[in-house]
């Protein structure tokens, strides 16, 4: 099993991994050299009982999977059997030389990228330092320690050992809550320890605190100076109109005495080009640079997906310092302002709640980010790019990257940056109290600061929120804080979010908003000591929103709130992905697996009886086929959920109705899975789509029709996230030539189809003239009554309305439906007979469907065949359609063939 630090092969991979920095001309020695210690290190468990090699960066868990100790941790109930690797204290060691003359460099390093978590670190059996936050960059100075050959010891302690031992040595007040609700299966007092929150299990998500080195670590030897972090941060300068650029360079100074040098910065792109002296003091010595964009140049902004293009800048930085010492630094600059207006509205009290970028302002569509693995190791470039492509292809522009996960990879920011997706970035604490002695606020500044300097480079942030629900909690009494106490809490709260984290990005960072909670008050949760009494007033800042129980095709149940950055419904994802990690025994809705796998109290229940408020259970004798369908009828049920409520923030923009509205931002919960579990996501673990995302494609689609009811009314909105006012109006037989005259005008169509009939039963083209740029615009209204009558044959049951609107040739928007009763009483609803012909087109393959009758929810599924399709969980209504497929993986027709399952609604009954 042991292929230890010792082997050759090892050690020539470290050589190859030597780093030198770049050397002045003539000068005979390197000034700065660094190495890695990613790759095979040695693991042994308290015991000595078992030993493994293992990689870095990675884990515990990871090593005893790919060395076959344990089977993959996600098989069915393996969180379980597996909690011991959790509570054992794991040594990771390695024996390294040192590939370069060390000897008369004047300091040697040690720095991790990131430790998961409470370690101490010997090196050659001398304790150099420790560590307890995960979040944090350690450097530890080794000069003293270092040799030519070494051993470098990190003697891990369990995670959930350590904080329970702190949970007991805080005895004053208790920290809570204590432990996680029976139905998480995890384990207790994650507040008290500084890593990944959900970690200790969550509400979609298991237990696995690991143990490990998550990140690069590497010895780094220099002599006079080190560059520890590199920033800058545009902004905008509305009085002189001119761009400029903030560079600040962190400098450890070992050198005895002050030095000079210059430093040359140049945008080529930008024709921008300046030379500044500066001057290092001994220990930490600290730049700052401001660079004025020529003003003769067009700096062209970076924008939000679906606002514009990503322009970026090449920038080089070269410090030439004195002695003829060189660093030089590349970097992409994006050029962006962001602001959070919080101002009075008119018609309404409270304050607005959204985001002007570049002074724009957008509606803020995505959803949730939460981590992609249990075991951040096998979070891949790929993956990344795979599910932030997602996120991009449904029409989103924003994630939220959730304060119960991590801080993502410098990867992560990076594709967003490129992609134009913004990012709402929490603190990472989560639905619980925290403690503030002297040590753990420490700790969190020092997370904070790190944190702040790696980050605030990308143009995607666009926010610093400090934690998740955590004003809520404490003003809605989650944890049931005796009135006597609340004030210690409060306390708490205040000295965490605002009196240290507050401060250090106000002093780190003046380019983005930062607010203390999600959801808050904003302005009003301020002025209120900073925990509001209803932080989920509609009137101020933004809102969660969960309601399983009542009918989510009520658009009345949902909040007419400024903001809402979390929203969903759970639903179960694909057989194919169940598959990997369960039985036969499994698959069934009330097996032991399924009860397992569900985190959130009560929920397969819910699922069932929100699905059973429009939709007629499956039934069917087959156990496999109707846990199938089971599973289906989640997905159509959260889809139309996520839909409707969705739309209904996304119409509500534009207007103030008894004080409510305004809305300005949609962040479903959740984009992604952690496992393969029922979940709000609407990607399953590994990048599936689910309908929802299909969905999600849709009802984010830039521009949109939404139709809804109200009192016996139905109403079409027309939803525009463009930039530019759209004319509509009546065109009753001359659409093309008409069209040719003026290119701008639209128009918009509703049709209304029988269940029965694959031809609309009538179709009507409106007269309603613009379509507005960035709203909301009332654009049809009829009684529901009339328009039956006015198509004949049609009663509520057993016709649905499908509208769209297109400009001409030139762009449409998707087309959208309203159904007029539950399906579970559609009437002529018939059992359609779809068949599927696939043919290949280059890299894309082609689905043409035909189709005996009208079918809603039609979905295709190719099992593990990784990709996704053009659209899918669509109501089909004609008679023929083309679906695409793009494969993230080579396939072939023959194995999608094979693989593919098609069903649609009346299939399950
Ligand atoms: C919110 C989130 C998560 C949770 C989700 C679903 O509270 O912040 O904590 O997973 O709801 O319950």
């Amino acid at each position: 099993m042991l292929s230890g630090p010792q082997c050759p092969k090892c050690q020539c991979r470290l050589l190859l991994l030597l780093l030198l920095a770049v050397a002045a001309p003539g000068n005979s020695r390197p000034y700065s050299a660094s190495f890695s210690l990613a790759g095979s290190w040695f693991l042994r468990s308290q015991d000595g009982s078992l030993e493994v090699e293992g990689q870095v960066p990675g884990c515990v868990h990871s090593a005893l999977f790919q060395h076959g100790v344990i089977q993959d941790p996600y098989y069915r109930f393996n969180d379980l059997n597996y909690s011991w690797i959790s509570l054992d204290n794991w040594t990771y060691s390695k024996e390294f030389r040192i590939p370069f003359d060390f000897s008369k460099l004047q300091k040697i390093s040690l720095i991790f990228e990131g430790v998961d978590t409470v370690v101490e670190v010997l090196l050659n059996n001398v304790t150099i330092g420790k560590t307890d936050n995960m979040f944090t960059r350690y450097t530890f100075d080794i000069t003293k320690e270092i040799r030519e050959l070494n051993i470098i010891k990190l003697h891990f302690q369990s995670a959930v050992l350590y904080a329970a031992q702190q949970s007991q040595a805080h005895r004053e007040y208790r920290i809570l809550p204590e432990c996680p609700e029976p139905v998480q299966k995890g384990v207790c007092h994650v507040n008290f320890i500084r890593k990944e929150q959900c970690s200790f299990s969550w509400d979609w998500g298991p237990s696995f605190p690991t143990q490990g080195i998550w990140k690069d670590v590497r010895i780094v030897a220099y002599d006079i100076c080190h560059l520890d972090d590199f920033t800058f941060t545009p902004t905008y300068v509305n009085s002189s109109r001119e761009w400029n650029l903030k560079i600040e360079a962190y400098f450890d100074v070992v050198s005895s005495k002050p030095f000079g040098g210059q430093v040359t910065v140049s945008i080529p792109g930008l024709q921008t080009h300046q030379i500044y002296d500066i001057e290092l003091y001994p220990g930490k010595s600290m730049i700052s640079l401001l660079l004025n964009i020529n003003k003769n140049t067009t700096v062209e902004t970076w924008w939000p997906n679906g606002h514009g293009n990503q322009t970026g800048y090449n920038m080089a930085v070269t410090f030439k310092l004195e002695g003829g010492y060189h660093i030089k630094k590349l970097a992409k600059v994006y050029f962006r302002t962001v602001e959070l207006i919080e101002a009075p509205i008119a018609g309404s009290s409270g304050l607005s709640f959204y985001f002007k970028i570049n002074g724009l302002p957008i509606f803020i569509k995505g959803s949730n980010w939460i981590p992609a693995d249990s075991f951040q190791d096998r979070v891949t470039s790929d993956l990344l790019r795979l599910l932030l492509q997602s996120v991009v292809d449904a029409n989103m522009n924003t994630l939220r990257v959730w304060g119960g996960g991590v801080y993502e990879q410098d990867e992560f920011y990076e594709i967003c940056d490129e992609l134009g997706l913004m990012i709402w970035q929490d603190f990472m604490f989560a639905c619980a109290l925290y403690p503030t002695d002297q040590a753990f606020v420490d700790s969190v500044r020092a997370e904070v600061v790190h944190q702040i300097r790696r980050l605030k480079s990308h143009p995607s942030i666009i926010i610093w929120s400090g934690n998740n629900e955590n004003e809520a909690a404490l003003a809605e009494n989650w944890f049931s804080v005796p009135s006597s106490k609340r004030q210690i809490y409060f306390r708490d709260y205040v000295t965490l979010y605002v009196k240290n984290i507050r401060e250090i990005v106000l002093a780190e960072d003046q380019t983005r908003p930062y607010i203390t909670s999600s959801p808050t008050n904003g302005a009003e949760s301020i002025s209120e000591g900073w925990i509001s009494r209803k932080p989920y007033d509609t009137h101020f800042g933004d809102v969660h929103f969960y309601d399983y129980e009542s009918d989510c095709w009520n658009w009345k149940v949902f909040p007419k709130a400024r903001f809402v950055s979390e929203y969903g419904y759970q639903s179960w994802p694909s057989f194919s992905t169940l598959e990997k990690v369960s039985s036969a025994e499994d698959w069934s809705y009330n097996s032991s697996f399924s009860l397992h796998r569900q985190h959130h109290k009560n929920g397969n229940t819910e699922m069932l009886n929100q699905a059973a408020i429009h939709f007629k259970l499956p039934q069917n004798s087959d156990p496999l086929i109707m846990f199938k369908n089971t599973l289906y009828l989640t997905q159509v049920m959260q889809a139309q959920c996520v839909k409707t409520e969705t739309e209904f923030y996304r119409r509500s923009q534009s207007e103030v109705i008894d004080g409510e509205g305004h809305t300005m931002g949609a962040l479903y919960w959740q984009l992604n899975d952690i496992w393969q579990a029922p979940s709000w996501a609407s990607l399953e673990y590994g990048g599936k789509w689910k309908m929802l995302h299909y969905f999600a494609q849709q009802f984010f689609s830039p521009l949109l029709p939404v139709g809804f009811e109200d009192d016996g009314i139905f109403y079409i909105y027309g939803v525009s996230d463009l930039h530019l006012d759209y004319m509509m109006t009546l065109t009753v037989s001359s659409l093309a030539s008409w069209l040719k005259k003026a290119e701008r005008q639209k128009e918009q169509e509703v049709r209304v189809h029988q269940w029965s009939s694959l031809e609309p039963v009538c179709s009507r083209r409106t007269e309603f003239l613009v379509v507005k740029a960035g709203q909301a615009t009332p654009l049809y209204k009829e009684p529901v009554m009339e328009l039956l009558k006015r198509c004949g044959q049609c009663m509520r049951q057993s016709c649905v309305i499908s509208f769209d609107l297109t400009a001409g040739s030139e762009f449409s928007s998707p087309t959208n439906h309203h159904f007029l009763s539950s399906l579970k009483d559609a009437v002529g609803l018939e059992k359609a007979q779809i068949t599927a012909k696939i043919t290949q087109q280059g890299d894309v393959y082609s689905f043409e469907l035909k189709t005996t009758a009208v079918a809603p929810f039609v979905w295709l599924d190719v099992g593990n065949i990784a990709g996704r399709f053009s659209d899918n969980g669509f109501l089909l209504t004609e008679k023929r359609k083309t679906i695409l497929f793009y494969p993230w993986k080579s396939t072939s027709i023959t194995k999608l063939e094979k693989s593919l399952h098609l069903i649609s609604l009346a299939d399950i009954y």
